[in-house]
């Protein structure tokens, strides 16, 4: 086995450095060379204290979370934590980097601990759906209190070292050379005559675990929206921390820890975040190299088009706006100034920075402008023959290499790639609003799209903290919305209400409903988008119903719902359902009733089997991209997974089975793909194949 911790002894310390690249996660291998490293420590006369440190770029972050779902080897991780507690000579605890979930709660375990000062901590099992299962329940509260413990077991968010409340962990927090620091602070130890001290002897930092419930319990309210178990079981596990033994809280964490591990939402939580680092491992990276980027050129002087100017200036680079007029150059330059007043206002950047970014950035209309960019974006919205006739004039205007993107909605890229004498040179990408939140961005290839160029775009992506998505010819987000769109469509045009529908989605754990998302989005964006990517031959046209009534969504007051007053009220509207009564007795059908769970397998089918698809036509690479970029555009709840790890969970056979009932109930309506039939037969399920 690969020696995962080093040991060695400097002037009577052993220093026990753990070497398990990327992340020092605490897989099996790191687990027993720590307690080994610990054993040859404690039977060395001359060692008189330990310490235990992180190579490379971290103390561990966390159990090898590649490990759950299989048997766990000894020593499992909380006997790890224990055998350091107990240790009869001190043990410090040196941490950079991130020390989260298992690797804080070794931290927490250990008798001292000293932090390099840019070094976080945290406890962020609940985003796996889990708890920290190797006494971070009971060590934290003794530590730091209920609250604050709490507030980190509940968000799961990383707290800076230097956090006010966080000073209670660390006995010194360092700027230097860390583990000389640490060396140091054992030798005093030792010449100061101080031996273990252990946390499980501290006194919790609460009296009455009900004194802060109502807090603990608005904050689980808000968390609990996301799922129902982990943050429940985090709270009795603290309040078991406050009321039983040490070791009697132990054993209650551990067992709730075992109960939320097998939930299905923290399957589902646990493949989401792998979903998301897979889905960065393009097959063009093998060989592909990002070209050097130093000016952004943008196109259009819309709100897409100042976003991605200002974000761009943000990182540093220099921007050129070109614009087709001199109206729309002035327009665009007072955009990204109010954008950039906001952030400072917003404290997002300093005013130094603000000017600085607007050193560096030059408005032109006229797209000569853009020669010297490196990569230039077409943010514009345009029908596509526009579209290429601007990319025409970026062939003979952009200088050798220059990536060519378009960021507009519903790219025809491969007709923008012949629109050029570069074809690999040009790709498509689709930036989801809001562009400072949205975590997910996919690139879309087309035939000619080359490697660097897919790299150099890759990169761009990763300084804006997004998760790359790969989509091949047309995008993949927009294709599977319709499919849901249409499924409650068909739902409503039988007998459901949209607002039956909203229900039973949010149920399901939608951020809205899709006829809320509709009326927010406003039905023009809509109408173009559910058009272009929506394949079905029977398509009910509610949106336009509404709009011949003079209902455009939210910001005309008017939608599916009613929005009145500031902020607005959200209102069911009679005048809908008449709307919906008329369309159904003009078409002769008979409406008939839907339960709740009925609404959702079907949208949850219809999602899936766009899922499949995309895939048998190559658009999508695996299922799990499709449920990154429905997880972060759409708001597909993360503790389902997406819709094709959802779907796996609720069984293909059931998905198929469920689509072709509704196919024989509505032939009209329904043309079940035979694509699950080839991954039903295979007996394969979505999970599988993400193995690529
Ligand atoms: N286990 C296994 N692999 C991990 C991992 C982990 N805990 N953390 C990261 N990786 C892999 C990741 O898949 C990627 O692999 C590579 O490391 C770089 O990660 C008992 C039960 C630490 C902030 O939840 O938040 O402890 O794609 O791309 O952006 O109570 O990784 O290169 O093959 O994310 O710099 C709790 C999860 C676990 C922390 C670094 N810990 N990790 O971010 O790099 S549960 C966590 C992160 C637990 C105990 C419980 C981030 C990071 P590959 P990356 P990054």
């Amino acid at each position: 086995m690969v020696q995962a911790v080093l040991f060695e002894i400097e002037d009577n310390v052993a220093v026990l450095t753990i070497k398990s690249p990327p992340v020092n996660a605490l897989s099996h291998a790191v687990r027993s060379g720590i307690v080994d490293g610990l054993d040859r420590a404690l039977g060395d006369d001359d060692v008189k204290a330990v310490v235990l440190i992180g190579g490379g770029r971290t103390f561990p972050a966390g159990a090898d979370i590649r490990e759950f779902g299989h048997p766990v080897q000894d020593p499992w991780l909380p006997e790890v934590c224990n055998r350091l507690e107990m240790a009869s000579k001190p043990v410090v605890a040196a941490v950079h980097g991130t020390a989260l979930g298992g690797g804080f709660e070794v931290v927490l375990a250990a008798h001292y601990r000293i932090a390099d000062k840019d070094a976080r901590f945290g406890l962020p099992e609940v985003t796996l759906g889990i708890l920290p299962g190797a006494g971070g329940t009971q060590r934290a509260p003794r530590l730091a209190g209920a609250k604050f413990a709490l507030d980190m077991m509940l968000t799961g968010r990383p707290v800076p070292v230097t956090a006010p409340g966080a000073k209670v962990f660390f006995d010194a927090v360092v700027d230097g050379d860390l583990r000389k620091e640490a060396v140091a602070f054992a030798q005093n130890l030792i010449s100061e005559g101080k031996g273990p001290r252990r946390t499980r002897d501290q006194r919790i930092g609460f009296e009455d675990p009900h004194a802060y419930q109502n807090e603990v319990t608005n904050r689980y309210r808000m968390v609990a929206r996301q799922q129902e178990y982990a943050p429940e079981q985090i709270i009795r596990c603290v309040e078991a921390a406050a009321l039983l033994p040490f070791d009697q809280g132990l054993a209650f964490e551990r067992s709730s820890f075992q109960d939320c591990l097998e939930t299905s939402q923290s399957a589902a939580l646990r493949h989401a975040f792998f979903a998301e680092r897979r889905a960065g491992k393009f097959p063009e990276l093998k060989t592909g190299q990002a070209r050097e980027l130093n000016t952004i050129g943008v196109i259009g002087a819309g709100g897409l088009a100042a976003s991605v100017a200002v974000i761009c200036l943000q990182e540093g680079w220099h921007v050129v706006a070109a614009t087709t007029t001199v109206r729309a150059a002035e327009h665009a330059a007072s955009e990204i100034s109010k954008l950039l007043g906001g952030a400072v206002m917003r404290k997002h950047m300093t005013q130094t920075e603000a000017d600085e970014a607007l050193a560096r950035f030059t408005t032109a209309s006229d797209l000569v402008a853009l020669s010297e960019a490196d990569m230039i974006l077409d943010c514009t919205i345009r029908p596509p023959s526009a579209k290429r006739d601007v990319f025409t004039q970026l062939d003979a205007i952009a200088k050798e290499g220059a990536v060519l993107v378009d960021a507009g909605a519903h790219s025809k890229v491969n007709l923008l790639a012949q629109a050029t004498g570069a074809p690999g040179d040009v790709v498509a990408l689709h930036l989801y609003a809001p562009l400072r939140v949205s975590k997910v961005a996919e690139i879309v290839l087309g035939g000619n799209t080359s490697e660097d160029t897919v790299a150099t775009v890759i990169s761009f992506l990763r300084k804006l903290d997004k998760f790359p998505v790969r989509a091949k010819n047309e995008q993949i987000g927009p294709r599977i919305l319709a499919a849901y769109r249409l499924a409650a469509d068909y739902i409503v045009e039988a007998g459901g209400t949209p607002y039956l529908v909203d229900q039973a989605m949010r149920g399901f754990g939608m951020n809205l409903g899709p006829y809320q998302a509709l009326d927010y989005e406003g039905f023009e964006a809509s109408l173009s988008a559910q058009g272009s990517a929506c394949r079905a031959s029977h398509q009910p046209d509610f949106v336009g119903r509404l709009q011949a009534a003079g209902r455009n969504g939210a910001r005309s007051g008017k939608g599916f719902y009613l929005y009145e007053g500031k902020p607005a009220s959200v209102q069911q509207d009679p005048e809908v359902i008449e709307l919906i009564r008329a369309y159904r007795e003009e078409n002769g059908i008979d409406p008939r009733g839907f339960s709740e769970d009925a609404i959702r397998y079907r949208c949850l089918a219809a999602m899936a089997n766009e899922g499949a698809r995309l895939l048998r036509e190559g658009v999508a690479r695996r299922p799990s991209d499709i449920d990154t970029v429905m997880i972060h555009a759409f708001g597909f709840p993360r503790w389902q997974g997406g819709p094709m790890k959802a779907a796996d969970n609720a069984g293909l056979l059931h998905m198929k089975v469920e689509l072709e009932r509704f196919a024989r109930e509505e032939p009209k309506f329904w043309t079940p793909d035979r694509i699950f039939d080839h991954l039903a037969k295979n007996g394969k399920v979505f999970d599988d194949l993400n193995t690529q």
